[in-house]
């Protein structure tokens, strides 16, 4: 069975190959860059967009999985959500989004404050459309510290450790992240359709 992801961040590529025993690749290396329009309004919406696009571009025998992900901060009522890839901007880079994200924490007065990312991974193949969900529980701090992970992770410390994700080795993450989890329950439907 040929699994195709339906992600062009380079972050969440890089995770899934490290998690995913099959071979996997990006939806880039066989069709090229394709703009996909996110616009629904919740998580499982967008993964299911971005699941589709790509399996409506591929022959059946392809099953396409996809991520729809974010950090949610209640102290800013919730932000930003679903819109975490343009918190600061359609384009934005990581960086900046993350100092958008610095600054409007820092703006309440607080160095520190609760936080959680959200994953839900979207599978689409001939025999249906499935999505699961992870969750990741933390804080996130004013101070950007690190270099591993990717996006919001320098600034993001898991409950249970004193470092950011930036800080600590991709093996950590690899065990309590919202990816992680919400593939943990992506795999056995990914093993049932393959063998369906
Ligand atoms: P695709 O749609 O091509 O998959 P994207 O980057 O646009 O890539 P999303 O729309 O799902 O993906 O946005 C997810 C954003 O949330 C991403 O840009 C990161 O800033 C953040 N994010 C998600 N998971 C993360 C993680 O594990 N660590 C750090 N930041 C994460």
């Amino acid at each position: 069975m040929k699994i195709v992801l339906a992600t062009g961040n380079k972050g969440k590529l890089r995770e899934f190959k490290q998690m995913c025993k099959d071979e996997v690749v990006g939806f880039t290396e066989l069709l090229g860059e394709i703009e996909i329009i996110e616009d629904a309004n919740s998580f499982k919406g967008n993964a299911l967009i971005k699941a589709r696009t790509i399996y409506e571009k591929l022959s059946k025998e392809y099953l396409v999985v996809s991520d729809d992900s974010g950090i949610s901060v209640p102290l800013l009522g919730g932000e930003p959500d679903i819109y975490s890839a343009r918190y600061a901007g359609v384009g934005a880079t990581d960086k900046e989004n993350l100092q958008k994200l610095i600054n409007n924490i820092q703006a309440k007065g607080v160095e520190r404050t609760p936080a959680y990312y959200t994953a839900s991974i979207a599978i689409v193949s001939q025999h249906g459309e499935y999505v699961v969900h992870g969750w990741m529980h933390g804080e996130v701090i004013t101070e950007a510290k690190g270099e591993k992970g990717f996006g919001y992770d320098p600034i993001f410390i898991p409950t249970g450790y004193q470092q950011t994700l930036g800080e600590l080795d991709d093996e950590v993450k690899k065990g309590i992240s919202h990816r992680a989890k919400a593939l943990m329950l992506a795999k056995p439907i990914i093993e049932m359709l393959g063998r369906s």
